[in-house]
């Protein structure tokens, strides 16, 4: 009697280890080629309403293309191997600072403006402006939506991306991004390079127009002291390796010669 109950039941155990794995097979999984996109768009669209993306946002995701460029970058990105020198060489530090120092002459009020609302001196937001773009010269040709899409459904860094890959289909829904909108390899947005994720998080309207637009350098530097002050910048506080503020300028690269190159950087166009 006991024995047939037990055989009757394993069927039915069977059956639900079963309906699990149906269950799981609907979560987006990833994958290292443009086969099986489509489906995981379909089950990641269901993950993003879920989390509040919109129509727009929806919609955008649905028009997403496989990024094969971004991948490619992506899997031969090279670490920052050079020596500080080497690298502020290669940078054209020279160059940036020489114009970083006319740019704040230029903009004073502007600048000093942002620092007293963020605290973060003129020279870091220039430095970062400089290094990341060329000041605006070239932000980058990749679809920012298919780019970061594309980084969430590789299995590479699903994790680290797919909060950025929200961020960008909310900044959809918000107006600020459109399907359209380009940047970087890795979905890197306007005149300093914010992820989409950072992008929503910190944006910053600050020339009042209703929208916030990384494509326009009052919003971009804004949004770039937010940043920094939300990340824990001291107002009057040092940003040279040792000092309070160094740590704060960690959190915006992560690569060891990018953050010394900033702090000098900054020094020198501050200095000057
Ligand atoms: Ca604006």
């Amino acid at each position: 009697m006991f024995t047939s109950t037990m055989r009757r039941l394993r069927p039915f155990a069977m059956a639900l280890g079963f309906g699990l794995l149906a269950n799981s097979a609907l979560a987006a999984t990833c994958g290292n080629s443009a086969d099986g996109f489509s489906n995981w768009k379909a089950a990641f669209a269901r993950e993003a309403a879920a989390e509040g993306v919109g129509q727009r946002g929806l919609q955008a995701l649905a028009g997403a293309q496989y990024a094969s460029g971004t991948i490619a970058a992506d899997r031969n990105q090279k670490s920052f191997k050079y020596s500080l020198e080497k690298f502020l060489q290669v940078r054209g530090a020279t160059t940036i600072v020489a114009q970083g120092r006319k740019r704040r002459a230029r903009d004073a009020a502007f600048y000093d403006a942002l620092e007293r609302q963020y605290g973060v001196p003129a020279g870091v937001l220039i430095a970062i402006h400089g290094m990341e773009t060329g000041f605006g010269g070239f932000m980058g040709d990749s679809a920012v939506v298919s780019a970061i899409v594309t980084l969430t459904y590789d299995c590479r860094r699903s994790d680290f991306f797919r909060p950025h890959a929200l961020g960008a289909l909310k900044l959809v829904d918000q107006g600020a991004i459109t399907a359209q909108t380009k940047g970087a390899k890795h979905g890197e947005l306007g005149h300093t390079q914010f992820l989409p994720g950072n992008a929503l998080r910190y944006g910053v309207d600050a020339n009042g127009d209703g929208r916030v637009d990384f494509y326009n350098l009052t919003d971009a530097l804004a949004s770039t002291a937010n940043f920094l002050r939300q990340k824990g910048w001291q107002p009057g506080q040092g940003y040279q390796e040792g000092q309070p503020n160094f740590a704060v300028i960690q959190q915006w690269n992560a690569a060891g010669v990018y953050q010394k190159a900033i702090a000098l950087m900054g020094a020198q166009i501050d200095g000057g």
